[in-house]
């Protein structure tokens, strides 16, 4: 497998390697470096040249092809949170049971790697399989375009391949790397209206700076500004530019909710932060017979 990629795939700043059964793709040039897996194209790790992990992943996680890696960016497609039947999907059971879509289960192939200018380039595919249409029974094709050059580009080209509309939510679910959540500074969503999903759903507008908690589970809606992350324990910014994605998420399990998950140790919910970029809820959008999204998040460091 390994072998077969490297002989594909023959470029000098990309190697392939296995960690447990997943297959890892190292990029790495004179602006750092990224780690992804094949398994949900998830992107692991993010580190600015010098610089520490912009992305936090679990210790405990798995790495068996069991259940997405928790950690990194985790691609949110075709349905953002728990399953609709709104979403169009065939058989609802099943569906039901991939909370977040269908993209992150999947062991996605490597379509091309390559230098863009100064970057290196990894594009991701993912085309439907039997275990796919089961829950999705539609046509696509679905790509995720790594860049990495001064930035991290990271674009999710959803293909409608059928003959019917979808609607569809999406999001990158990145779990950022950070010295303190509690109270961690994050601009770009002041004035912004988002819902509450630690109170049953209440819908307000954010009224002056959010000071991250934990727990917390918010999702702005209608929101296209930058956001920066103030992550003043390990004196760095990190910033988040967005296009075509209106929604951010600002999710912390807090101690009670690590407690619940097998793949987080207890303490980390300290250490980490979703801001998750995408389309949810009132910014699901309909993607017409025939058409493409490209969903566009690029991160830094400053
Ligand atoms: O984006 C926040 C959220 O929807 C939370 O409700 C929580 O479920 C989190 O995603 C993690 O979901 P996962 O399925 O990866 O455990």
């Amino acid at each position: 497998m390994i072998e077969s990629l490297s002989a594909r795939f023959t470029h000098h700043e990309v190697d392939f390697r296995l960690q447990d059964k997943l297959v890892m793709i190292d990029m790495k040039n004179r602006f750092g470096s990224v780690t992804l897996t094949t398994h949900g194209a998830t992107v692991l790790s993010y580190k600015p040249n010098g610089g520490e992990d912009v992305f936090w992943v679990s210790e405990t996680a798995c790495y068996d092809g069991s259940k997405p890696v928790r950690g990194g960016v985790p691609v949110c497609w075709p349905w953002f949170g728990p399953y609709n039947p709104e979403f169009l999907g065939a058989d609802a059971t099943d569906a039901a049971k991939k909370g977040h879509g269908v993209a992150r289960y999947e062991f996605w192939q490597v379509e091309s790697v390559g230098s863009v200018g100064d970057a290196t380039q990894v594009v991701m595919l993912l085309q439907p399989n039997d275990s796919i249409k089961k829950a999705w029974p539609h046509d696509f094709a679905l790509r995720l375009v790594v860049t990495l050059a001064e930035t991290l580009r990271l674009e999710l080209v959803g293909e409608n391949l059928s003959d019917r509309d979808w609607l569809v939510s999406e999001a990158f679910h990145t779990y950022f790397r950070v010295a303190n959540a509690g109270g961690m500074p994050i601009h770009g969503l002041e004035g912004v209206e988002y819902v509450d999903k630690l109170k049953g759903g209440a819908r307000s507008t954010q009224q002056g700076l959010v000071l991250a908690t934990t727990p917390m589970e918010a999702v702005y809606v209608h929101q296209d500004a930058e956001l920066v992350m103030d992550d003043q324990g390990n004196n760095r910014k990190i910033v988040v530019r967005k296009q075509n994605a209106a929604s951010v998420v600002a999710w912390n399990p807090g101690p009670e909710g690590a407690k619940s998950f097998a793949d987080m140790p207890d303490a980390d919910y300290a250490r980490m932060m979703c801001v998750e970029t995408g389309n949810a809820l009132d910014d699901a959008y309909v993607l017409k017979a025939g058409e493409k999204h490209v969903m566009l998040c690029e991160i830094s460091v400053r």
